[in-house]
């Protein structure tokens, strides 16, 4: 769960800055994305990744891979079986953690029982830095976009793992080269404490926002708390046997939820401009409680959403790509 608390006072820290581009797909070439996921407590990933598989089926993005961030004994298994059901069940997915996993979800045991998948454990499964450095490793230069929705233990790994027999480049070399942005469902702004920021890992969060040099859009959590999705009407038109169904229906019922990832993937796939105003006049500094501020000076790769439109008509776009419309 994405929970909040004040802002503090924080220190700068060193990043570097890069022009911005844009991350939309173009009309021709769907874009290439790697999802990195906290897929277990709360249940706005599971619409998160139907959209992505949503995008996917129109040609405007290609899942790549999903990293599971996450202690969940059945969160690795419920995101095969949701890849599996969108027919896609040849997507690598790498793990964070392959012991002392817990069970705690409301849901990844259901769907994972429920429908069928490969991953049967996280101890057999891929680490998740070795499948981030071997996606990276086979894409075309500056491709790849990166949307995390949960914290930034798999993404700091990343960034800090060597050469090795996948590549002889370091992560942060293999990040300069392969990627081409990152959408960060994230902190509070312009100031606050987020879940994903300072649970469990915040010095994950301090690691990213110090040494990641490309373009950078965080959702923060008061842009997706607006706009809450899987309620009745998602529910009064979804097929019954779907897992993302399954998720809403375990999770709280179809009381709905807000939609704090769907954010991210929606910016990152659609761009910004019909649903965000984009904000540059800062950068996120981040102390190391997690907690996160938006403040001088301008760091140009670096910029936060706000909402600009009315949160229905978010809402009906997200619940729409989550019915697979
Ligand atoms: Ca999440």
């Amino acid at each position: 769960m994405k929970k909040l608390l004040l802002g503090l006072s924080v220190g700068l820290l060193s990043l570097g800055c890069s022009p911005k581009t844009s991350t939309t797909a173009s009309k021709s070439q769907p874009l290439s994305v790697i999802l990195d996921t906290d897929m277990d407590s709360d249940v706005d990933d599971v619409g998160a990744l139907a959209m992505l598989h949503a995008y996917e089926k129109t040609g405007k993005a290609r899942i790549l891979g999903v990293i599971v961030t996450s202690d969940d004994k059945y969160s690795a298994a419920c995101t095969d079986a949701i890849n599996t059901y969108f027919g896609r069940p040849d997507i690598p997915i790498g793990v964070s953690q392959t012991d002392s996993l817990k069970e705690f979800s409301r849901y990844t045991r259901k769907i994972a029982e429920e429908f069928p998948h490969k991953i049967k454990s996280n101890e057999t499964a891929e680490t998740s830095t070795s499948v981030y450095r071997r996606l990276l490793a086979g894409q075309p230069d500056g491709s790849v976009v990166i949307i995390t929705i949960g914290h930034l233990t798999s993404l700091s790994r990343l960034i800090d793992s060597a050469p090795d027999h996948i590549s002889p480049l370091s992560g942060q070399e293999l990040i300069s080269r392969k990627v081409k942005s990152w959408s960060c469902m994230g902190g509070q702004f312009p100031s606050g404490k987020e879940a994903n920021f300072y649970r469990p890992d915040p010095a994950s969060t301090v690691n990213c926002l110090a040494k990641w040099k490309l373009p950078v859009i965080f959702a923060g959590w008061e842009v997706g708390n607006q706009v809450v999705t899987g309620g009745a009407d998602f529910k009064s038109r979804s097929k019954h046997d779907s897992p993302i169904y399954k998720g809403y229906l375990h999770y709280n019922d179809f009381k709905g939820r807000a939609s704090w990832d769907q954010i991210s993937v929606l910016e990152a796939v659609e761009g910004a401009d019909q649903y965000f105003t984009v904000v540059r006049d800062g950068h996120c500094a981040v102390a190391a409680d997690g907690s996160n501020v938006w403040q001088a000076p301008v760091q140009a790769n670096q910029a936060y959403l706000k909402l600009k439109v009315e949160p229905a008509v978010v809402r009906q776009r997200i619940d729409a790509l989550m019915l697979g419309d």
